[in-house]
């Protein structure tokens, strides 16, 4: 059983959000051509308090872009993004929802961040989303959506580390290249834990 899971594909991500992935909304018809070749559609929204330490505005004098410490871990500062009920918060228009069955939140506890649809950063707490998977008999995981640099690249590293056979579909993924070659990167760190990297039309 195949799953295809939606990483993170809300206004804030898409051009003019608060952390736009430039040109983020382009992948998402080639996501919601994607979902019929699925039986299993799950979708992971970021959903932050308004008091989220991965926010520059809750550190005094602090930037966004900066590195600083959140509870012993490394934590890159960001804009506000993805507050909880807000329309940056909310999944992006265009994308089909139809299919979505569940949809697993994370980056919810104001102490840590949560790159990764599993887990928190610190792996310390669970979302629900590897148990909903192995419940429902899934062993093929399929990751597509935003940010390819961050929680797509992180999603993908928890579901091969999961066990779960694991793909990420190449176009149907964009990132945030704070760092020019950072996708590059990522996608060459996925390849090399096991991921395999597709493209959409290998698999139509
Ligand atoms: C993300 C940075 C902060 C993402 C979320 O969805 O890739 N990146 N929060
Ligand atoms: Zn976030």
């Amino acid at each position: 059983m195949k799953a295809l899971v939606i990483v993170d594909i809300q206004n804030d991500f898409v051009t003019g959000g608060a952390l736009e992935v430039p040109g983020g909304e382009s992948i998402v018809p080639t996501v919601n051509n994607l979902q019929k070749q699925f039986d299993l559609v799950v979708a992971t929204q970021d959903w932050h308090p308004e008091d989220h330490g991965s926010f520059a505005e809750n550190h005094e004098g602090k930037e966004i872009g900066e590195v600083t410490e959140l509870n012993g871990l490394q934590q890159i500062l960001w804009p506000v993004h993805c507050v909880q009920g807000s329309e940056g918060a909310a999944l992006f228009s265009g994308l089909a929802t139809e299919k979505i069955k569940e949809i697993f939140v994370k980056g919810t506890d104001v102490g840590i961040d949560s790159y990764s649809g599993f887990f928190d950063n610190g792996h310390k707490k669970a979302t629900g989303l590897g148990e909903y998977l192995k419940g429902q008999g899934v062993t093929e995981v399929y990751v597509v959506g935003l940010a390819a640099d961050y929680c797509v690249k992180f999603t993908a590293l928890d579901a091969k580390k999961l066990g779960f056979d694991t793909y990420l579909v190449e176009d149907a993924t964009k990132g945030v290249n704070l760092q020019p070659g950072d996708v590059e990167r990522a996608i060459e760190e996925m390849r090399s834990s096991g991921i395999k990297i597709v493209t959409s039309e290998e698999l139509a």
